[in-house]
C-alpha cells in the first residue's frame, strides 16, 4: 500500500531529528512570546527559549495537563490572534469543563494531512468511497477524517453517526469501500447489516478507520471477520487537532507517529520521569507545528508503549502501542488494577458480543464487580448459571478476582454509536 507523503513517512531518523529540532526551537519562542500562561511556567523553572535547543532538551519544559486547559479556558492558551482562527473543536466534557481548541487554516491543512495518511496507509485512494459515521460537529471524528478523505480524493459520505439503517443503507447503495466509525459502532453497524437480512455479500467494504476508545485485538477480529474487512486504528485527540496524530499501516500492530508534527515522549505518571524505550507508561506529545493551540509537553493521560525502527510497510516513524486506556479508566477494584479492556478480551475470546456493562460498587466497604453481557444465541435457560459461572471463572483467571456475571436477554444493552460507556462506577458517587 502506498504513503501520503513518503519523504517524511518514510524519512532517515537522522533527518527527522534535524527537522524536530528545528520545528521544537521555533515553536518554544512562539509559544514562549504569545502565551503567558506557559511564559510564566518556563519562567518559574529559569527556562528561556534558547535553553531548548535539540529534542533532548524538551525534559527541562514544564508539562502541560488538562487542568492547565480548564484553568486558561477559553482562550489562555491561544498562541495567535483569533481573527487568524478559522474553526474549534471541544472535547466532550464529561469529566468537567469543557476544552476549546483552536485552529488556523494552516493548522486545519496539517490536520487533514495526517488523516491523508492514515487513509492512504489503510489503502485508501481517489478510486474509493468513504463513509465516515464518527460524530460531526464540535466532536474531531467527523471533520477529521472527512477533510483527509478530500484531500485522497476519495468520494466522501459525510453521514455523522447514529441512523443506523440508514447508514447501512448507503454502504449499500453507494458501495462504500472504508468504513470510518467508533470500533463499538463498528459492531453495532455490523450487527444491524445482519439483522436487515443481508451479509457480507452485499457490501464492498475493504478496510474500516476506528479509534477514539480504547479496543481489543479480540474487537479487532471480530469486526474484521463480521464485516469481511481489514481493520485499522487511529489515534489522536482534540487537544493535539484529532484523529491522525498516529495511525495504523498494513502491518497492524501498533499507530506510526507523525512525528514531523508530534513529538512523542512516555513518562511515568507518578514522577514525571521520562521512561526508557520499550517501556509502558503516559504518552506525553508536543506538538511542534501547530499555530493556534501548539501544546507542549500535553501529558495525555494515555497509557502506552513507544516502539523506534523501520516498519516492514518502509516508515521510519515511531509507533505506539495500542493506549490500554487512560489512567483515568483503571479501577482498582479490591486492591486489584484493572482496565475494562482486559474484560472485553476474555468475553470475545468466550463468544460473547462486544455489548457488555461492567458495575462497580462498594458494598459494606467491600468493592463489587458486575459485568452484564448478552446471552449468546441457542442457549436455553437452564444452561445460563453454569456458563455465568464458567465466564467467571475466566475472568478471575484473568483478572484474579471474581466478577458477578448477568446473562442479560440478547440486544438489551444499549448500542453505541460514538464512544461507548462501558463502566459505571457507584463508588464515585459516594466517596
Ligand atoms: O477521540 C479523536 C479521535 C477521533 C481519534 C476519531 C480517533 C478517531 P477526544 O474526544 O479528545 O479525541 O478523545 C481523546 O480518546 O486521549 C484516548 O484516551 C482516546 N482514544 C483516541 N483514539 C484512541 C485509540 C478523539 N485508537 C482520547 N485507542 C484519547 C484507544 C483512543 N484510545
Amino acid at each position: 500500500m502506498g504513503y501520503w507523503n513518503e519523504d517524511i513517512e518514510c524519512m532517515s531518523r537522522e533527518d527527522m531529528t534535524a527537522l524536530q529540532n528545528e520545528r521544537l526551537r521555533a515553536q518554544v519562542k512562539h509559544v514562549y512570546e504569545n502565551v503567558p500562561y506557559y511564559r510564566d511556567l518556563m519562567d518559574k523553572k529559569g527556562l528561556k527559549p534558547e535553553d531548548i535547543q535539540t529534542i533532548d532538551d524538551l525534559k527541562k519544559l514544564p508539562f502541560l495537563s488538562k487542568s492547565d486547559l480548564r484553568d486558561t479556558y477559553p482562550y489562555g492558551m491561544l498562541a495567535c490572534p483569533l481573527s487568524e482562527c478559522v474553526r474549534i473543536h471541544s472535547t466532550s466534557g464529561t469529566t468537567g469543563k469543557r476544552v476549546v481548541a483552536f485552529y488556523t487554516q494552516n493548522d486545519i491543512d496539517m490536520w487533514e494531512d495526517c488523516c491523508a495518511r492514515a487513509i492512504t496507509a489503510a489503502g485508501g485512494t481517489k478510486e474509493d468511497v468513504l463513509q465516515v459515521c464518527y460524530g460531526y460537529g464540535l466532536f474531531t471524528g467527523g471533520s477529521g477524517l472527512h477533510g483527509g478523505s478530500h484531500k485522497v480524493g476519495c468520494l466522501t459520505l459525510p453521514m455523522s453517526s447514529g441512523n443506523t439503517k440508514r447508514q447501512i443503507q448507503f454502504m449499500m447503495d453507494l458501495q462504500s469501500t472504508i468504513l470510518c466509525c467508533t470500533p463499538s459502532y463498528a459492531a453495532y453497524l455490523s450487527e444491524t447489516l445482519y439483522e436487515m437480512g443481508y451479509t457480507t455479500n452485499d457490501i464492498k467494504l475493504k478496510a474500516g478507520i476506528f479509534g477514539a476508545e480504547p479496543w481489543t485485538e479480540e474487537m479487532r477480529h471480530s469486526i474484521e471477520r463480521s464485516l469481511g474487512i481489514k481493520a485499522y486504528d487511529i489515534y489522536g485527540l482534540t487537544e493535539s487537532s484529532g484523529p491522525g496524530v498516529a495511525f495504523e499501516c498494513s502491518e497492524q500492530n501498533g499507530m506510526h507517529i507523525n512525528e514531523d508534527n508530534f513529538i512523542p515522549e512516555i513518562i511515568d505518571p507518578d514522577t514525571g520521569e521520562v521512561l526508557p524505550d520499550g517501556e509502558e507508561g503516559e504518552l506525553v506529545f508536543t506538538s511542534i507545528t501547530k499555530e493556534a493551540f501548539p501544546l507542549i509537553r500535553y501529558r495525555t493521560r494515555d497509557l502506552c508503549v513507544l516502539t523506534k525502527g523501520t516498519c516492514s510497510c518502509g516508515r521510519t516513524l515511531i509507533k505506539m502501542c495500542k493506549p490500554k486506556g487512560r489512567s483515568d479508566d483503571m479501577m482498582i477494584i479490591r486492591g486489584v488494577n484493572v482496565f475494562p479492556s482486559q474484560i472485553e478480551t476474555v468475553l470475545i475470546e468466550k463468544g460473547y458480543t462486544p455489548n457488555y456493562q461492567i458495575i462497580v460498587d462498594r458494598v459494606n466497604n467491600v468493592d463489587t464487580l458486575d459485568i452484564n453481557c448478552e446471552v449468546p444465541e441457542g442457549l436455553n435457560d437452564y444452561e445460563i448459571p453454569a456458563k455465568e459461572k464458567a465466564l467467571a471463572g475466566s475472568i478471575k483467571h484473568m483478572l484474579g478476582i471474581t466478577p458477578k456475571i448477568h446473562l442479560v436477554p440478547a440486544k438489551t444493552i444499549a448500542r453505541s454509536e460514538g464512544k461507548a460507556v462501558r463502566v459505571i462506577d457507584k463508588r464515585k458517587l459516594i466517596d
